[in-house]
């Protein structure tokens, strides 16, 4: 069933409202699926109430974008375990990401390092990846030991298990390119990804509430106000905001506006040195600007989940509205990032750790 996000027309909402309806008491009342497709099973069984009734009370305009959460700062702040000098962060540190909902930049890899990188980087990008069979800038650290070696560095895993704990996983990764000229990556926010299909979460934490998730983005070229840093609006990682349909602004292949206060001094550009990296919740609303340069924006991110967190469990495989095409399982796993995995939870890839050179950078393997 394909549940783009668009504006539908007349006869498609009129139809679809009372199915809606009738699946919401289902949803409410608890009542067997089993007779129903696998999947309207997955919408009644996925779908928060909030999510049917802001789709009904709209005339099917409006939409939340993932499903609800909340997130209030927590009293503790204290890092979740203690690591290396060089990588500890200070209770106020954590605290003001826990307000924020980013922190960055940090530093991590050279310029030099990162610059000799990027045209193997950029050959990954335009190949067919081995894990899916065609071309996407999805999870291609499965392939390349270098890339995945990038993510392992400890400026990176050591930050990460401070907020999130000791043991950790990666669960998905991106190549994000933006050429010369390259449109705005509008406003945008996920909780469990269940943006991506609207049927299936990606991810599934005992509490949505808690942080159960973040993304580590990391800049191979500078990335400027002019070719498009990344773009926070502070603290809006407090909920998961609705969506309209339809309007001027679009997500890849779809086309709405996230609904919230555009409050000019909530947003923070944050510009990033070749090398340096940005650690957010994906639930923190945020994008990038229009490429308006000559000079190319490359970047690659990784979302690390601690290992409590089941990622598409008995899922065979999910459709991306966001990156096209059918995303078939096989071949995908998580990958062990930090720590132990005591609870199994998912499929999981057998990646070599990356050996590191005498600077602690991985050494280079083809890929
Ligand atoms: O690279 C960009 O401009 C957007 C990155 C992003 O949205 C993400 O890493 O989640
Ligand atoms: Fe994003």
């Amino acid at each position: 069933m394909n549940l783009h996000p668009k504006v539908r027309p007349l006869w498609e909402r009129a139809l679809a409202l009372p199915i809606l309806t009738l699946l919401m008491i289902y949803k409410a009342f608890h009542l067997p699926t089993f007779f129903f497709p696998r999947d309207i099973r997955n919408i009644v069984r996925n779908w928060d109430l909030r999510m049917y009734w802001v789709l009904i009370s709209s005339g099917l305009n409006r939409a939340f974008i993932d499903q609800p959460c909340e997130f209030t700062v927590p009293e503790d702040c204290k890092p979740k375990v203690v690591v290396d000098p060089k990588w500890r962060m200070t209770e106020q540190q954590i605290r003001k990401f826990y307000e924020d909902g980013f922190i960055g930049p940090l530093d991590a890899f050279t310029r030099e390092e990162m610059q000799n990188f990027r045209n193997d980087l950029l050959e990954i990008e335009k190949s067919t990846s081995q894990t899916y069979g065609f071309v996407t800038p999805r999870d291609r650290h499965f392939e390349n030991p270098r890339l995945w070696g990038y993510m392992k560095h400890p400026a990176i895993t050591e930050r990460l298990a401070q907020i999130l704990g000791p043991d950790l996983l990666v669960w998905r990764t991106q190549i994000f390119h933006k050429p010369p000229k390259a449109p705005a990556i509008q406003f945008h926010q996920a909780s469990t990804f269940l943006v991506e299909d609207y049927q299936v979460p990606a991810l599934h934490p005992k509490n949505r509430d808690e942080i159960f998730q973040l993304t580590v983005w990391i800049a191979v070229d500078d990335a400027t106000h002019e070719n498009g840093c990344l773009d926070f609006y502070r603290g809006t990682h407090d909920s998961i905001k609705t969506i309209k349909f339809g309007g001027e602004e679009g997500f890849y292949n779809a086309a709405y506006k996230l609904e919230f206060d555009r409050d000019p001094s909530r947003l923070v550009r944050v510009p990033c040195k070749s090398g340096q990296f940005i650690i957010f919740m994906e639930r923190c609303i945020h994008g990038s600007a229009p490429n308006t340069t000559d000079r190319h924006r490359l970047a690659f991110n990784l979302r690390a989940i601690p290992t409590n967190v089941a990622v598409y469990p008995g899922v065979k495989k999910y459709r991306s509205v966001y990156n096209g095409g059918k995303y078939f399982l096989d071949n995908w796993g998580v990958v062990h990032l930090r720590g132990v995995d005591r609870h199994k939870l998912s499929r999981t890839k057998e990646l070599a750790d990356p050996s590191y050179g005498k600077d602690g950078l991985p050494v280079r393997k083809a890929a």
